[in-house]
């Protein structure tokens, strides 16, 4: 049985508003390799290599390849257990917001209210001088003719709409991701090596505020020692075994 506390199960149940960070941890039980765990997908390619724009301008096919592959590793995951005990929290608690850092649509697919998409989603793509929206089969065929995927009205390159590093994330959705940070009466930070800045710096925000703050994951993170409680488990086992506890706090 994962080791939560009985405050944070009381936090939850008492909760009006409840901000989840999620990051590739959670989708690690759907068959999607993380970032930065062994065997993840840093481990194969120096971020450097692809997950910016002056490497993508420098070998656009090598990066619009990686994306391709990503997509039809997603395309083919289904969300899991953890995906779904959030998704099920909703009916629990009044409020609830997910703020993710994954582009793999997962969240959005288990049917979650609330998505906050910090670095995009896999599945969008856009040409980068025209900035018209562009399917990703338009990308396959090119690929698989050898060529880098251009846009169809005006040649550009198309490139998938996820925020790289050196890239400024999404106003809006960075907006929405601090106000439910602001508020949160408790706060989870779930699956994620909390690493990648700004998305990290939400647990302490909601420290700071007031919030009672939780970190699922099976290692340490780089807000481990900022968190009031530490769950080492994965997101599949405890999130579902946390949602049933307040279930029965609330419900009764
Ligand atoms: C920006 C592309 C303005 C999309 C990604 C402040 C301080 C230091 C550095 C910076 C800073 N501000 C900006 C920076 C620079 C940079 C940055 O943070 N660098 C870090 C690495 C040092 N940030 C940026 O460039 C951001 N832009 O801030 O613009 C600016 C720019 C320059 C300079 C100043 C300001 C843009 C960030 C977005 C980058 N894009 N990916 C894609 O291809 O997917 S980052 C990449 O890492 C992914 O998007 C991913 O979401 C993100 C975070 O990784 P995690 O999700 O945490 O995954 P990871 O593998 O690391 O960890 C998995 C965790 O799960 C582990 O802890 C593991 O134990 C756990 N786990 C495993 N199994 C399970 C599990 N947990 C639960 N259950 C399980 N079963």
């Amino acid at each position: 049985m994962p080791d939560f506390s009985d405050t944070l199960v009381d936090r939850l149940a008492e909760a009006d508003h409840v901000a989840v960070l999620t990051g590739a941890g959670i989708s690690a039980e759907s068959g999607i390799p993380t970032f930065r765990d062994p065997g993840g997908l840093w481990d194969e390619f120096d971020p450097q290599e692809l997950a910016n724009v002056e490497a993508f301008l420098d070998n656009p096919e090598l990066v619009q390849g990686w994306y391709r592959h990503r997509r039809q590793v997603v395309v083919e995951a289904e969300p899991n257990a953890g995906h779904q005990a959030l998704a099920d929290l909703e009916a629990h608690v009044p409020s609830l917001a997910v703020v993710t850092q994954n582009v793999d649509n997962l969240h959005t697919r288990a049917e979650t209210g609330t998505v906050i998409e910090l670095h995009g989603n896999i599945t969008d793509n856009y040409c980068m001088d025209c900035e018209r929206a562009v399917g990703a089969e338009a990308v396959d065929v090119a690929i698989q003719e050898g060529e880098p995927a251009r846009c169809p009205d005006c040649e550009g390159l198309i490139r998938p709409d996820v925020v790289w590093f050196g890239e400024m994330l999404p106003a809006d959705a960075m907006a929405r991701a601090e106000a439910v940070t602001e508020r949160a009466d408790v706060f989870l930070s779930v699956g994620t090596s909390a690493v990648v800045h700004p998305a990290a710096q939400l647990p302490v925000a909601a420290r700071e505020q007031g919030a009672y703050v939780a970190e699922v994951n099976p290692d340490t993170t780089g807000v481990t020692d900022d968190v009031h409680e530490t769950i080492r488990g994965p997101a599949g086992d405890v999130l579902p075994a946390l949602v049933d506890a307040v279930a029965a706090r609330v419900d009764v």
